[in-house]
């Protein structure tokens, strides 16, 4: 099917009035039929509203929800139909009305809070629109170009081989039916659940238009109110992140390919003499014996045990490219075990699909069929076994050169009559059901793999890079933004485009630092490296053909910022891993629009140049040549300079300098950052999780009213999820005579003592303290005139359920 050009289209009609309602399953499902329709309303027990206008193969619920292992709790309704107007009541609070013609109105205590109207059909197609107040930013729908707030453009989720981007692009690698509206006064988002090629139009003021080629038009409505619920909702339905590995916290580097071994080795030597943290390289397709997947060249990677041993030595791991091509060639053993177990995709009339990739003429993996995820896993396992630290999937969208005699549209971007998945031994769905959905169900059976070979080498946790995604996604794998360019507009659209994969439930991510088409300028490197080690996913990546990109490669004054800014994301580790592990919990975004922590600031809703890691540590990113000072908004409070030592405060911009090695950075009174010591690779910080070492050793304290929670853990195993785990929480007050943090340590009798004693360094104080008691009794404490920090160390380790009370007396 072509994309629309025309939305809704111009035959579509309206599905009528409703003729007929039943309830059924359990009381749990209400029905509404018209004469070419039908509409079913469910309630979830979180106040989440289920609306489906049923239509095709509902591929979501059949097949999605399964891979993901989701189960929802519906509440038993109470219908009362008035004249008119039928009334859906669930729990204490939500109500759903509905008129004859289908204006739909859901209420929370009273309140309403979606308005949905104009359910309409045109072929297979179906629409509908949502009401929108006039204030309110329309933010998520996953990775696309443009600003922070979506408005004015109509939007497609058809997951999409683009290069370049530029901001007119629309379909983008990822398909991320979500979104989140907001303003000052509240916040709502709004799940998709539709696997066909989906559009949002969001060129009406009153209104959002919402549709499907194919498929039912099924709604999750999330009332909120507040942002951090809408994603809480959303996550409940599509699942949260688990977490990654900590080296995959650590800096990356990659490059599109590294010829050989020998380079390969040379590159992780060069981070080790040169003292610039890493923990990962990339090997690109080059790798491959004639990019047959799951293989090496024999000329330039003889011997990849020795190279993965080597690395290891230096605290370097591997991720390898596997792309879903399979060569389509009789004495290649994968090609011939998948053709043996019958796992490739093919026409409906049975005949194999076979399209051009990089290795030539390739077929394809159908992951859809549980057969076919199995043997890929197996295949993974098998290959990462000897001590590959996890795997990059490209080319899932699937993308295509195209040189299929019988599809020769198919080059990523339209798919085509007959070429079908098997969901199990007979069920068949079409590719338009699927495509948006395949790297989602590849990342599911390559996670498996992972899983099996990780439980041998004592990982557990599975690390993916995924190009391609749906819902779920987040599941897997870490995204990243797929192939940019080395322009200072791809440098500042990273921001808005990773802001609103967070705001879609994709927190782990991050764009190709330095850009992957072209060479950056040695300014464009060091700005894009000082804003990138604060992305949760950093790492550098370049194409073929294009200049060095490794963070020496641009002399010695850059080389050095580089070392600077990488060596920060290392002292940073605990914060990420404290922030990825609130996600894994509750959906938050690791990156955060400003309006994440400041709903009531209407500016902030238009902030796409800055962003928040966390709660409270601010980056402002150069994003132009030659600027050595930006505007930077604040909002409301007081916000420490960790560069001057200043204290600014908001709501309000600022003039900030901004030299070539410094980027504007601002911590919000309160904030507390864990600052862990300083290391070359996460290998260095592995035992010390059994030595009781774990975690931050000083936490950085930004005088304050706030509340922290510093978490930590082994950094590889499951054991997480048996809350093997140390959390260390931190409640801080100040006013003029003194400031408190109350610290309460806690973990079970699973997790090691802690050996070490924390440093504290609160800050900004232009006169020295009076004192600094702990539990009442005074402890030694120095105080530096020039930034106004007040260090001191407690007297000795935290231990589980003992309080300790500081106060720093102050004039
Ligand atoms: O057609 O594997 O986005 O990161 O270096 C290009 C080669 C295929 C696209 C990926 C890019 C990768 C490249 N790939």
């Amino acid at each position: 099917m072509k994309p629309m050009t025309d939305f809704p289209p111009r035959p579509a009609v309206s599905v009528g009035h409703i003729e007929q309602f039943q309830v059924d399953d359990n009381n749990r499902r209400v029905t509404f039929t018209t004469n070419s329709h039908s509409l079913s309303i469910r309630i979830l027990s979180t106040g989440i509203v289920h609306l489906q206008l049923h239509n095709g193969e509902d591929i979501f619920h059949d097949l999605i929800r399964p891979l993901l292992e989701i189960s929802l709790q519906y509440l038993p309704l109470e219908v009362k139909p008035e004249n008119d107007t039928w009334s859906i009541l669930a729990g204490p609070d939500t109500t759903v009305t509905v008129t004859r013609n289908l204006e739909i109105t859901v209420l929370r205590t009273g309140t309403p809070c979606f308005y949905i109207s104009h359910w309409m059909y045109a072929g297979t197609g179906v629409f509908c629109r949502l009401h929108l107040t006039p204030k309110e930013r329309i933010f998520g729908l996953g990775e696309k170009t443009g600003a922070l707030d979506k408005r004015g453009k109509l939007y497609t989720q058809w997951t999409t081989d683009v290069h370049p981007h530029t901001p007119s692009t629309d379909a983008m690698y990822q398909a991320l039916p979500v979104t989140v509206l907001a303003d000052p006064t509240g916040s709502r988002g709004l799940f998709l659940a539709n696997t066909y090629r989906t559009y949002f139009d969001c060129r009406s003021s009153n209104f959002l238009g919402l549709g499907a080629d194919d498929g039912p038009l099924s709604l999750y409505l999330f009332p909120g109110p507040t942002l951090k619920q809408v994603l809480y909702q959303y996550t409940d339905v599509t699942g949260r992140i688990p977490l990654p590995p900590r080296w995959a916290l650590g800096f990356q580097q990659s490059r599109y390919s590294y010829p050989d071994q020998k380079r390969v080795g040379q590159i992780a030597e060069e981070f080790r003499k040169r003292k610039i943290p890493l923990d990962v390289i990339y090997l690109d397709i080059d790798y491959m014996d004639g990019y047959r997947i799951f293989t090496w060249n024999p000329n330039t990677f003889q011997n990849p045990a020795h190279l993965i041993e080597n690395l290891d030595g230096q605290g370097v791991r591997i991720v390898t490219i596997i792309d879903p091509g399979i060569k389509d060639d009789t004495s290649f053993p994968v090609y011939r075990s998948g053709i043996a177990e019958d796992v490739f995709m093919r026409y409906a009339n049975g005949e194999a699909f076979r399209s051009h990739v990089w290795p030539g003429q390739c077929v394809f993996p159908d992951f859809v069929r549980p057969s076919a995820r199995k043997w890929w896993a197996r295949l993974v396992a098998d290959f990462v076994r000897p001590g590959i630290a996890g795997i990059w999937n490209d080319m899932n969208e699937p993308a295509l050169f195209g040189a299929d005699p019988k599809n020769p549209t198919l080059g990523g971007f339209a798919n085509d009559a007959g070429l079908i998945h098997v969901a199990d031994d007979s069920r068949m769905v079409s590719h338009d059901g699927i495509h948006n959905t395949y790297a989602l169900f590849q990342a599911a059976a390559t996670y498996e793999g992972l899983f099996q070979a990780g439980v041998d080498n004592d990982g557990g946790r599975p690390f993916i890079l995924s190009r391609s995604g749906f819902p779920g996604i987040q599941k897997y794998a870490a995204v990243w933004t797929g192939d940019n360019s080395s322009w200072w507009e791809h440098l500042a659209m990273a921001i808005p485009m990773c802001l609103n994969l967070g705001l879609s439930g994709v927190p782990f991510v991050g764009p190709d630092i330095g850009g992957f088409f072209d060479s950056p300028t040695p300014e464009l490197f060091a700005r894009w490296i000082e804003a990138g080690v604060f992305f949760p996913f950093a790492r550098i990546h370049s194409d073929k053909g294009t200049l060095d990109q490794e963070p020496w490669s641009y002399g010695r004054d850059i080389e050095a910022i580089a070392r600077r800014y990488i060596s920060y994301r290392y002292r940073l580790l605990p914060l990420l891993e404290t922030l990825f592990e609130e996600s894994h919990r509750t959906g938050s975004p690791i990156m955060r629009p400003l309006f994440w922590e400041f709903p009531d600031d209407a500016v902030a809703y238009d902030i796409s140049d800055e962003f928040l890691l966390g709660r409270g540590l601010l980056v402002a990113p150069i994003l132009q040549s030659g600027a050595d000072q930006r505007l930077v908004y604040l909002p409301q409070g007081a916000w420490y300079d960790p560069w001057t030592g200043n204290v600014m405060r908001g709501p309000g911009h600022h003039l900030v300098p901004a030299p070539l090695h410094q980027i504007p950075l601002f911590l919000r009174a309160g904030t507390v950052l864990p600052i862990g010591r300083k290391v070359f690779s996460t290998k260095q910080l592995q035992g010390d999780w059994k030595a009781g070492r774990d975690g931050a050793d000083m936490f950085w304290i930004i005088r304050g009213h706030g509340k922290f929670v510093a978490y930590s853990d082994d950094g590889s195993s499951q054991d997480y999820s048996q809350d093997v785990c140390r959390r260390i929480e931190m409640a801080i007050d100040d006013d003029n005579h003194q400031t408190s943090i109350v610290v309460t340590p806690t973990w079970n009798k699973k997790v090691p003592n802690v050996t070490k004693s924390h440093r504290f360094c609160v800050m900004p104080y232009p006169e020295p303290p009076i004192n600094v008691r702990i539990n009442g009794s005074p402890v030694p404490w120095r105080w530096k005139a020039r930034t106004g920090l007040v260090t001191f160390a407690l007297p000795h380790p935290f231990q589980s359920g003992q309080r300790m009370d500081i106060l720093i007396e102050h004039t």
